[in-house]
């Protein structure tokens, strides 16, 4: 029996089959839990809906963070889902402006870029947490972001990014302190970097994968699975003690100076 047997989890943020948050449904289905997603728009619908039918049919859901409308509507199409509420929510979505993640940060920088960045990819953590509360209450859940080691340093292109991963990474732990009390648990996966659609658009991407490879402790970039796997482990019961952390799974990048 797999470890998240008799979980419902709510995940976010599959754009391809290449997204971390595809990884995470993957280990979260193997692990026997059950599955509802979200897609951002009409063209990603059919994609969504492809790994929806090949990880157990979950229903999939419109969802465009920006919009308090789709948040609302989400939360009531997903009561009438699972109107005993669900488990885990995984949150796995971030944008900044393409011009504000090449150059140094203060060229592509704008007063628009800086809080686009901050919308879509630190606020929607507790705005969907926010809207996620009342169907997540007495069932020891979990919720679960994405971050990046530019949140905690300068790297290079990275820029209003990092601001708002610094962003996610402290709502991420007032929203454990928030939400402890009620039995739910908030945690980050500081990821390293993995090719994906959102990763393409940082500028130098390719040179920061070599980077890693050559440095890293285990001298290897990361995998979607090894994101996955952490994450099934985090939104598990075996992970009860455990609230507001960043951990890092990064083959060590972090440690290397
Ligand atoms: O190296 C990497 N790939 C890393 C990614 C390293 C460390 C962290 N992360 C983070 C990202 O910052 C993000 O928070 O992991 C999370 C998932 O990113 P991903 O799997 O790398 O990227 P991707 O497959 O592109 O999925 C992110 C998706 C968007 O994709 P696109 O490429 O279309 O922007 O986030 C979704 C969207 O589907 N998204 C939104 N969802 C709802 N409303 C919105 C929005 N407004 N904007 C973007």
């Amino acid at each position: 029996m797999g470890f998240l047997q008799g979980k419902r989890a709510l995940i976010t943020g599959i754009a391809s089959q290449r997204s971390i948050a595809n990884g995470i449904a993957e280990a979260m289905h193997r692990e026997g839990a059950e599955l509802a997603f979200t897609y951002q728009n009409e063209k990603l619908k059919s994609r969504v809906e492809d790994v929806a039918s090949r990880l157990g049919g979950g229903p999939s859901f419109p969802l465009d963070v920006t919009d308090d409308a789709q948040i609302d509507a989400l939360f009531a199409d997903l009561g009438r889902h699972w109107p005993d509420g669900f488990d885990i929510l995984v949150h796995a979505i971030a944008f900044a402006p393409r011009e504000a993640i090449a150059g140094q940060f203060l060229d592509g920088l704008s007063r628009e870029a800086f809080s686009v960045a901050q919308d879509i990819s630190a606020y929607s953590l507790a705005a969907l947490a926010k809207g996620a509360r009342p169907l997540m209450q007495g069932r020891n859940g979990a919720v679960l972001t994405l971050s990046y080691l530019g949140a905690v340093r300068t790297l290079p292109s990275y820029n209003v990014m990092g601001v708002a991963k610094a962003s996610l990474e402290a709502t991420m732990r007032y929203l454990a302190y928030n939400l402890g009390p009620e039995g739910i648990r908030v945690n980050a996966i500081s990821a390293g970097p993995i090719k994906t659609l959102a990763a393409s658009g940082i500028g130098g991407f390719r040179k920061i994968l070599g980077h890693v490879e050559a440095h890293a402790p285990m001298r290897r970039t990361v995998s979607i699975e090894d994101v996955g796997n952490v994450a099934a482990f985090l939104c598990s019961d075996l992970a009860s003690g455990v609230t507001g952390e960043v951990t890092y799974v990064d083959g060590g990048y972090n440690i290397v100076s």
